[in-house]
């Protein structure tokens, strides 16, 4: 029998217990980040919403405070649920939030600091105004919700979007209201975007970021030299989706820029397990920080026995590419202060068929980053274009199906007997024109317990690997949690995994090589991971 804590994890964001979802209002507020979220104060399972509060000084120690919004008002009565902060003129904070109504409509609701000269933000007001906005005519009263940071225009209004469907289709649509004073909202006439057969749209979020640089911007930044980014959440798929743009300030719509990406469903910031996800701006280090909820992918039953459920992944940086096609992000520099012990490889072989044993760290917890170099591509196997969905393709082609240039990468969490393993892997093909690099998490071996959800996850990395045959991975190791980094940041995927064997001082770490060609480790550090201040814990 395992024991309760096994799966906890040590340096991801969680509280001692209880279920947890979507992050909710991060922002910085007079020295101190805050970070809401999503919490069941009553259980593992979801329920009772209401706003949890954790505050920190670099978004990896956190310090619990009571929770900022609960159910107390005929407006939120039957549960607080998702929405952003907005910093308004003065350094005054304020928090639009979902409440559900006592007929169970989703409403719209402002929360304001009770006392601002508190940097902790104890206390939220909820005046007896609200909701301030109600779903009127032609909004769908279940399917109206999670009010985004509001941004100004150069009108000087506000503007803000919900996450909704048409009523009576399946066009999702982030739904536009206008403010003079951020308390009477007005319907814009037209959403800021929408598309047909996509579901509900939850958790928008819409910002821009400079086209050169990694340097983040305030939300309501807009001139040249900036692009806007609409994410939305897809309540019919559970993954969070990208489209890069421009946003016409005069008219209000937002241009996807590829009008071909426009009729699919765009990017994704990770192609694991990440959800609901929420981005502010950070005005200490001029950066755009990502937060997302990684759920569990155990049972509910093991939730229950478990007393928690969910996670928040590391907060990552996050800007555009200097490609322009897409974002890239990358865990904050803060958590490399969480680095312990370490090794170092360097100019090492991972001969074809085989796989090396990372010994010296104790890897349950752990930070890998590692580069390789490709000596070849002539090996590689050839692409069928009818692959589109890279997660599919992971799976058919998954790290133990022998390659030829790949699949090669770590196998983390990996007993001792290798019975258990969670295979990071890169794997290349040759398409006509050029080499398609695929990435996956591989967890059908995750685990000795056969009722998990094993599901593999993938994505393509727009990377030109002809040019230097390099690639990079870099895997964030958390007892139940891998998160990986392929090629600097540009595709993300996030793992639950729970193995029986390979837990604490079980756990192993390999270099492993399943194609025909050789390849080289150019560099490889890992390091044991401490665990901060975690709310309390
Ligand atoms: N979670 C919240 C909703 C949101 C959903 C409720 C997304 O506001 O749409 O807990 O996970």
């Amino acid at each position: 029998p395992l024991s309760k804590g096994a799966y906890r994890t040590g340096y991801h964001f969680q509280p001692p217990m209880n279920w947890i979802n979507d992050p909710n209002g991060p922002m910085y507020y007079k020295g101190i980040y805050h970070l809401f979220y999503q919490y069941n104060p009553e259980g593992a399972q979801w329920g009772n919403i209401v706003w949890a509060h954790s505050i920190s000084l670099d978004l990896i120690n956190w310090v619990p405070l009571q929770p900022a919004i609960y159910r107390s008002k005929p407006f939120d009565i039957n549960g607080c649920w998702s929405g952003s902060a907005t910093i308004l003129p003065g350094n005054k904070p304020a928090i639009l939030y979902t409440g559900i109504d006592p007929d169970n409509r989703q409403v719209q609701n402002l929360a304001i600091p009770k006392n601002l000269s508190d940097p902790f933000l104890r206390e939220w007001l909820k005046p007896d105004y609200n909701p301030v906005i109600n779903p009127g005519p032609g909004i769908n009263a279940t399917a109206f919700r999670d009010p985004t940071t509001a941004w100004m225009g150069s009108d000087g209004h506000w503007r803000v979007l919900l996450g909704s469907r048409k009523p009576g289709t399946l066009r999702g649509e982030a739904v536009l209201y206008r403010s003079r004073d951020f308390v009477k909202w007005v319907k814009a006439k037209h959403p800021l975007h929408s598309l047909r057969d996509t579901g509900m749209w939850e958790c928008p979020d819409f910002f821009p970021v400079a086209v050169n640089g990694m340097k983040g911007l305030d939300t309501s930044e807009n001139r040249e030299g900036v692009k806007h980014v609409l994410k939305v959440s897809l309540d019919l798929t559970r993954s969070d989706h990208y489209t890069i743009g421009t946003y016409d300030a005069g008219k209000d719509r937002f241009v996807a820029e590829n009008s071909s990406d426009d009729d699919s469903t765009g990017l994704r910031y990770d192609y694991g397990n990440f959800y609901a996800s929420k981005t502010f701006f950070d005005p200490v280090e001029r950066r755009r920080i990502l937060w997302g909820w990684s759920n569990e992918s155990d049972t509910p039953q093991d939730d229950t026995a478990k007393g928690w459920s969910g996670i928040q992944t590391i907060p990552r940086s996050i800007w555009l590419d200097v490609n322009g096609r897409q974002l890239v992000q990358w865990p904050i520099k803060e958590l490399d202060a969480l680095r312990g012990k370490g090794i170092h490889l360097y100019n090492t072989v991972v001969k074809s068929r085989s796989h090396d044993e990372i010994k010296g760290i104790s890897s349950a917890q752990a930070d890998v980053e590692i580069s390789f170099d490709v000596p070849s591509l002539e090996k590689a196997e050839p692409f069928d274009p009818t692959w589109t969905d890279p997660q599919v393709l992971c799976g058919l082609k998954g790290a133990y199906v022998n390659g030829g240039v790949g699949p090669f990468g770590l196998l983390v969490l990996a007993s001792a007997d290798m019975e258990e393993k969670t295979a990071v892997f890169i794997r290349i093909f040759k398409a006509s024109n050029k080499h398609v690099v695929l990435m996956c998490h591989d967890s059908s071996k995750s685990s000795a317990r056969p009722e998990l959800w094993k599901q593999s996850f993938g994505g393509f990395v727009d990377v030109d690997v002809e040019k230097g045959k390099k690639i990079s991975l870099r895997s964030l190791i958390d007892n139940s949690v891998v998160e990986s980094f392929g090629a600097g940041g540009k595709t993300c995927i996030t793992s639950r995994v729970y193995p029986v064997n390979a837990i604490g001082a079980g756990a192993h770490l390999f270099a492993f090589n399943n194609g025909e060609q050789d390849v080289r480790i150019e560099n490889l550090t890992a390091w044991e991971m401490k665990k901060p201040l975690m709310n309390g814990l």
